[in-house]
């Protein structure tokens, strides 16, 4: 059957700001308390969009979430009004209130893990929302993402929605960020790879593993996977150490070919022989493989050469990484990139994009993106109005334009007007995306 693969981007949502809330986040940390730009984030993530669209990649969108959560917020015992719950997190318990605030919900890499109808046994998409559960500004995503996807992909004869795992360490879940698939086209049975920083049980030093054996499993089972055709491979502890708080920050694949660092995997010779050894009779992957002398870690994270997008692009011959301009900038990376492509590789061509206010909170082109692969009747099935063409995405250019700040800076956080701000621009945002009046909980309220 013949599939495409369509890129979900979150939306950046009108509260992008650097707080510094994720620990083993290099970039996070670094730019904690500058100055954001939530307007032209967001404009960048609708560039980026663009440029895969007119690749001929098709495009769809997963809005941004409320925030401040009021829910949240009133079983902690803030009550009153929402102006008075608003008022008193920022008054007496700041550090909460800016994790309440996150627009991290854009980095659509970590929305849920996918398993397209090839892969399940009963064929339909199945797409797991994450728990987020190593975080606790992101820990606050699951509720309302599982409600964004339902709405997107609300066909239960096409497609299976499954609710966050237990919000618990031992089922620790970041999504997609954390699953490659190869594949000999994405309509085909592929073999599908779920990437673990620790089991359940497991207790570390050092940065955060966000990612657990455990919930793979999970999430494999529930998906309908054959054991065959799966594999569960574990993330080195000196990729997280460096600075890799998902696999997706040192490698990714797409149809046959894996691109990934040379230190990304805990037992690399088990991992690639298990995947050859799974794929044989449907395809012969390809890898490649960037030695770390050619391209350190530190390098590799700071740059997020492999925080990128490879796609196979319609009548191309070898695929395209949709690398950060910060790729390029970096010396290492960037000599790396152009003897690449001096070789006659399976990656032929690599485009630079900004997504610069992103990247300064650790997510590149890749982490903004959620990949589902959909043959022309399930695509079908989607939503409509969810799909992005050149005319949807100018009117959100100008929601954005209406509705966003130009700056964000922490003195700016607490500011009331923001809550009123946001719920009018997502309000709004309800009548230019097929949302309906009730999405949001401000407005079932
Ligand atoms: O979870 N940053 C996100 C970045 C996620 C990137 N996603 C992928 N690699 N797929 C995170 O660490 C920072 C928010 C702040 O500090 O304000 C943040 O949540």
């Amino acid at each position: 059957m013949t599939a495409v693969e369509i890129n979900f981007d979150g939306l950046i949502g009108p509260t992008h700001n650097y707080a510094g809330l994720s620990e083993g986040n290099l970039a996070s940390a670094k730019n904690r308390d500058t100055v954001a730009r939530p307007r032209d984030a967001a404009l960048e993530g609708i560039a980026k969009m663009r440029r895969l669209m007119a690749m001929g990649v098709p495009q769809g969108l997963l809005p941004p979430l409320e925030r401040l959560p009021m829910a949240f917020l009133r079983t902690l015992g803030f009550s009153g009004d929402d102006r008075a719950v608003w008022e008193a997190v920022w008054k007496s318990e700041e550090r909460l209130a800016r994790n309440a605030l996150a627009a991290s919900a854009m980095w659509a890499a970590n929305a849920a893990t996918v398993s397209p109808g090839a892969d399940t046994a009963d064929g339909r998409i199945h797409l797991s929302t994450a728990n987020l559960s190593t975080m606790l500004h992101r820990a606050l995503e699951g509720e309302g993402t599982t409600r964004a996807l339902a709405r997107i992909f609300a066909r239960d004869d096409t497609f299976a929605v499954h609710d966050p795992l237990p919000l618990q360490s031992t089922f620790s879940d970041e999504g997609a960020a954390n699953h490659m698939r190869l594949c000999a086209d994405h309509g085909s049975q592929g073999v599908e790879i779920f990437v673990y920083g620790r089991a359940g049980e497991e207790t570390r030093t050092g940065f955060p593993a966000r990612q657990t054996l455990e919930a793979c499993r999970a999430i494999a089972r529930r998906h309908g996977l054959d054991p065959a055709r799966t594999v569960f491979a574990r993330q080195s502890t000196a990729a997280i150490e460096a600075g890799a708080f998902h696999n997706d920050v040192v490698a990714v694949a797409d149809c046959r070919t894996m691109f990934f660092h040379e230190q990304a995997f805990e037992d690399k010779a088990a991992m690639l022989a298990e995947i050859t050894a799974k794929a044989r009779g449907l395809f012969e992957p390809v890898f490649v493989e960037v030695p770390a002398a050619d391209v350190p870690l530190a390098d590799a994270i700071t740059s997020y050469l492999f925080n990128s997008q490879l796609v196979t692009v319609p009548g191309g011959d070898r695929q395209v990484l949709i690398a950060p301009r910060e790729a390029e900038e970096n010396a290492r990376s960037g000599a790396f990139i152009e003897k690449m492509l001096s070789g006659n590789g399976p990656i032929g061509r690599v485009d630079f994009v900004d997504v610069r206010e992103s990247m300064k909170n650790g997510g590149g082109p890749a982490c903004l993106r959620l990949r589902v692969a959909a043959t022309a009747a399930e695509r079908a099935m989607i939503t409509s109005g969810f799909l992005l063409d050149d005319a949807l995405a100018s009117r959100i250019e100008d929601w954005v334009r209406a509705h966003y700040r130009e700056t964000l800076a922490p003195g700016d956080l607490a500011d009331p007007a923001l809550l009123d701000e946001t719920r009018v621009a997502l309000d709004a945002l309800t009548r230019v995306l097929p949302l309906g009046p009730d999405f949001y909980a401000f407005q079932r309220a």
